[in-house]
């Protein structure tokens, strides 16, 4: 199926010059009879009360970590604080007319936007729902805190629910937001529309930008919004993700009731600083950062310098783009000026910086001048403003008091293996919204009808092969379980490089283009961080998404969002958020160094991934149908060796019917007694050649495992199997140095030593890049190396002769030169 966007080249080569928009400046012009018109005094003092809140609370954590005391309360806090004393007015500016249905996205500094757009919620939500919200959320654990502390009403409570959600959560306690697995850079409350705050400079971008597309495909309300520093604008990810948010399909090629681009604003909170480093006149080039958006798209992303010191400023500037979001023109840029007077964390110095330039951002501090403008135009007194101040400490102290009594706030129980807990979700669901999903045919139409005709197995009755492209391959299977998926869960979407007119790079996709509309299955720039990073979001905001990269060795380009994103933010919720994401990766061959690459050994070392390689057609829609009714993030690994193939091992071959093969179960593809043979991926084929040959010519029957999954993997099976035959080796075509086998085999010795007759042997690829094609035989383990390393290293065969190195000299020689 084709687009139809032609490129005329008449219009290509056409001498003109391109023009872009102008970018605003701090175009706000400050009414006080316009804003006491707008706002009323009560909220106009509010804002002050929530910048004080702000102030007064990173003033007291900076103390704690100075001095070890506050108020006469004494804490040692152990963890980092970094603080945005200074850069109030931004925050609260900001979250001021977001409502609950918006998200906000943060950094590593963002205490002051937790508290500013939960004040913002508490004043927009009934007591009612209030009281449901801090009931319900983890099970009210912080509000059995705060209900023992003093408050007058229910709004009372709820101001003290989220410092003492925050705090806690920075001080590590059970009690915390995020049951304190996130900490000081990671907190977040999910309920108020406070998603992840990222101590990956940038991280959260591409994050946001996927939380925004889940709003449109799945039509909810509201806008997200990523703040990041301004030193984040050197990050690539950052890029990707704005151009992501950019792409000209959401507006050309998607249907228009979707809405248009995702809802995202991109606000830089510009403090001048990196922690050291000043992009401005040192680490960037753009002088002003707003310039950025002139390099995204024809609108600049409609981008603005406001004054982040002036709160009504920020305020009128998200309440513009908000209509600029909700239009379906986004995404927006803003470079929200601001300073902070704080070190990057207490411990710092600030030795990069003149102490005449912080005072004079000091002489414009936003709590002051604030102040004079709510005195000057007749909202508050001073005496107000000293009260509001007096009641904040005071309230602090009490809060304090709780988040450091362990008696109270005790930390997540250590004896259990409670953090294991959360690791992964487990869940299943069969769909993830009530809705119809949206599809162009009937199922029944669908490529389906080609598939389901063809032989499920691809062996005849007399064991002879049958033609391949009468049987369903791999790939097919793959493409099975995907379809099955997208016509039970509304919220599935499906997106990588090539994914859409291409038929996904290596054609599992095939059918899938007219079976869908473009929001579900679509092309993405080239942009892997973006892929996963954007895929992250999507599924902590509640959708179903299966995101692709063409070859495994592109993880590289995406691992800050496979690595500490997509594995981490279940646990580091405390289990509030799941990550329904399952990864699409292939280990290739024949392309070289750089596309052949077995790279499960990266992602097994990262806890908080469900790994699997399913290595015939059968597991390729087994398992792709569990991973795609779990709650968890699933790299899912794919050999393009294997995609043309048939299934020649399961003897039922692939079932029609929908079907799930066991999680962690490793498979048994021939049984033996003499010898275990386990394999992860495509190198089952050339160890069940090693079996035939070694049941030919020395009479040892050997036991093949195919072990199908690297996370979780259940050792019984392997255990049971190496008890009974007493020898085992390992292979696969991942690089043997650090090769997951390795801990495959390591496991092994430990738990089945006194069983084992011989080491545990293992066989990787060579120590090498991945040489063109034509060498290839000498890079990946062949049929001749498993023998060669059993003759010697386990048991020596008689009358064997070797025909490759592997024995123990060698292994040292190798690991001499780190070859
Ligand atoms: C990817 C990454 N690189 C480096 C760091 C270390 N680091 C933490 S904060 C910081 C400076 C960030 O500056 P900016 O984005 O302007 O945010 P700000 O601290 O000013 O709020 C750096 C370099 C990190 N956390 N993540
Ligand atoms: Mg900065």
């Amino acid at each position: 199926m084709t687009k139809a966007i032609l490129i005329d080249p008449a219009e290509m080569r056409r001498t003109d010059v391109l023009t872009a928009p102008t970018i605003p400046l701090n175009a706000y012009v400050p009414n006080a009879a316009a804003e006491t018109q707008k706002y009323g005094a009560a909220n106009l003092v509010r804002i002050y009360r929530d910048m004080l809140f702000i102030r007064a609370f990173e003033t007291m954590l900076d103390q704690i970590k100075r001095e070890g005391v506050y108020q006469g309360i004494a804490y040692q806090h152990k963890g980092p604080a970094h603080l945005s004393i200074g850069q109030e007015a931004a925050a609260v500016g900001q979250a001021y007319h977001l409502t609950l249905d918006d998200f906000i996205f943060g950094s590593h500094r963002s205490h002051g936007e937790i508290l500013a757009k939960s004040f913002s919620a508490i004043a927009k939500l009934g007591n009612h729902d209030l009281m449901q919200t801090m009931e319900s959320y983890l099970g009210g654990a912080a509000l059995r805190v705060v209900e023992r502390l003093e408050a007058d009403d229910e709004q009372d409570l709820a101001i003290n629910y989220v410092l003492y959600g925050t705090l806690a959560e920075i001080f590590g306690r059970a009690t915390g937001f995020n049951q304190g697995m996130g900490g000081s850079m990671h907190a977040f409350f999910p309920p108020f529309g406070i998603m992840p705050n990222n101590a990956i400079v940038g991280g959260s971008a591409d994050i946001a930008t996927g939380a925004a597309l889940f709003k449109r495909v799945n039509r909810q309300p509201g806008i997200v919004i990523a703040n990041i520093g301004d030193a984040a604008a050197g990050c690539g990810p950052v890029w990707e993700a704005m151009s992501f948010a950019a792409m000209d399909q959401f507006r050309t090629l998607w249907d228009p009731e979707i809405g248009g681009n995702p809802p995202i604003l991109f606000n830089f909170m510009n403090n001048f600083y990196g922690m050291g480093g000043q992009p401005v006149g040192e680490t960037m080039g753009f002088g002003v950062l707003a310039r950025l958006g002139l390099g995204v798209n024809p609108e600049a992303m409609h981008a603005e310098r406001i004054d982040g010191y002036n709160p009504l400023a920020v305020a009128d500037a998200v309440e513009r783009k908000r209509k600029v979001l909700a239009a379906g023109r986004g995404p927006v840029l803003l470079d929200t000026v601001t300073y902070r007077f704080s070190g990057h964390s207490p411990s710092d110095a600030s030795a990069y910086r003149e102490k005449a330039e912080i005072d004079l951002w000091r002489e414009q501090d936003s709590l002051i001048d604030y102040a004079q403008y709510l005195q000057h135009n007749g909202h508050a007194t001073a005496a107000q403003l000293a009260a509001i101040g007096a009641d904040i400490q005071q309230r602090l102290t009490m809060i304090l008091e709780a988040a450091v009594a362990l008696d109270l706030s005790p930390r997540v129980n250590m004896l259990i293996d409670s953090i294991g807990a959360l690791m992964f979700s487990n869940g299943v669901a069969e769909r993830l919204a009530a809705r119809e999903p949206e599809v162009r045919l009937p199922k029944t139409q669908s490529r389906l009808q080609t598939t389901l005709e063809k032989a499920r197995f691809g062996l005849d009755e007399a064991g002879q092969p049958r033609p391949k492209q009468k049987c369903v391959t791999y790939a097919e299977a793959l493409f099975e379980a995907m379809i099955h998926r997208f016509y039970a869960d509304p919220t599935m979407i499906a997106y990588g490089e090539e994914n859409r007119d291409w038929g996904g790079a290596f054609s599992v996709y095939r059918g899938l283009t007219e079976c869908l509309p473009y929001h579900r299955l679509f092309n993405s720039p080239i942009s892997e961080a973006a892929i996963v990073g954007t895929a992250v979001g999507y599924a902590l905001a509640g959708g179903r998404v299966v995101a692709e990269l063409m070859y495994c060795d592109f993880m590289g380009r995406a691992g800050d969002e496979i690595f500490n994103q997509m594995a981490k933010w279940q646990a580091m919720s405390g289990g509030v958020l799941t990550m329904p994401l399952v990864l699409r990766v292939s280990v290739g061959a024949k392309y070289g160094a750089q596309h052949s690459q077995d790279w499960t050994s990266l992602v097994a070392h990262i806890p908080g991934l469900k790994v699997m390689f399913p290595a015939t057609p059968y597991d390729a829609k087994g398992m792709l149908n569990l991973a795609l009714r779990g709650t968890d993030p699933v790299i899912f690994f794919e050999s393009q060796r294997l995609y043309a193939e048939p299934e020649t091992l399961v003897a039922t071959g692939v079932p029609t019917d929908y079907y799930e093969v066991e999680l962690g179960e490793p498979a048994v593809r021939r049984a033996g007694a003499d010898l275990t043979i386990v394999t992860i991926g495509a190198t089952l084929y050339r160890a069940l050649e090693a079996a035939d040959e070694l049941a030919q010519k020395y009479n040892l029957s050997a036991e093949v495992i195919d072990a199908r999954f690297i996370n979780p993997l259940n050792y019984a099976k392997i255990i049971e199997s190496v008890k009974k035959t007493g020898r085992v080796i390992l292979a696969s075509d991942a690089c043997e140095r650090g090769s997951f086998l390795h801990t495959m085999a390591s496991t092994i010795s430990q738990l089945a030593f006194y069983h084992l007759d011989g080491p545990v042997a293992v066989v990787g690829a060579r120590n090498w890049i991945a040489p063109p094609a034509e060498l290839e035989e000498a890079f990946f383990p062949q049929k001749e190396w498993i023998i060669d390393t059993i003759h010697e290293r386990i048991l020596p065969l008689a009358g064997h002769v070797v025909s490759t190195e592997q024995s123990g000299t060698e292994m040292l020689r190798r690991n001499r030169l780190g070859v």
